[in-house]
């Protein structure tokens, strides 16, 4: 896990918020690093902290290949709607096309929560409303923040310890 914060080029009122990263079409770790420098360079935006990188098996359809999944985790002075939106101009940037909705995709870029927010907006549900059943969010998520609380849910390390995770392994960078 990296730290990023001195390089923080902000200040003032930030939130902290956690970003699901996956790909799993063409280069997905390329594809990962790229969003993270993307992230790292939009206005507004100060990155964090990156989790591990994981090779996920398939959830959804099996007939895809694995995933690289990742969570990172920024300070921002956004809201979460002008967040989601340079999130889908940056999955756009990459090649994304809104396709299959448990398909293949170049670059699925989720935000997971946000601090202060809980939104149930048709565009935006927060916190993300699969985060605590997913392995490759959760495991990730647990390197950044094992004492976050979740609503509803609980801590996200117990969360992470409970989840099945026999298709995730962590992968060289
Ligand atoms: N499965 C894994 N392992 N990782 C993902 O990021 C992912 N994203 C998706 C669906 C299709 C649900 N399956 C996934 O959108």
């Amino acid at each position: 896990m990296r730290d990023r914060r001195a390089q923080s080029r902000h200040s003032g009122a930030m939130k902290t918020a956690y970003i699901g990263l996956g790909a799993n079409l063409g280069d997905p770790p390329k594809q990962l690093r790229a969003a993270l420098e993307a992230l790292a360079q939009s206005p507004g935006i100060s990155l964090h902290k990156v989790s591990s990188f994981y090779r996920s098996a398939p959830i959804g359809r099996a007939d895809q290949s694995d995933y690289c999944n990742a969570v990172c985790s920024i300070a921002t002075s956004l809201s979460a709607e002008a967040l989601l939106k340079i999130l889908q101009e940056i999955e756009h940037a990459a090649g994304r096309v809104r396709g299959e909705r448990w398909g293949p995709r170049v670059l699925d870029l989720d935000l997971l929560w946000m601090e202060g927010v809980i939104s149930h907006s048709p565009q935006l549900t927060l916190p993300h409303p699969q985060l605590h059943l997913r392995a490759f969010v959760l495991v990730p998520l647990a390197e950044l923040a094992p004492q976050l609380v979740l609503p509803e849910w609980g801590r996200v390390d117990q969360l992470a310890a409970a989840v099945d995770r026999s298709g995730l392994t962590p992968i060289a960078e």
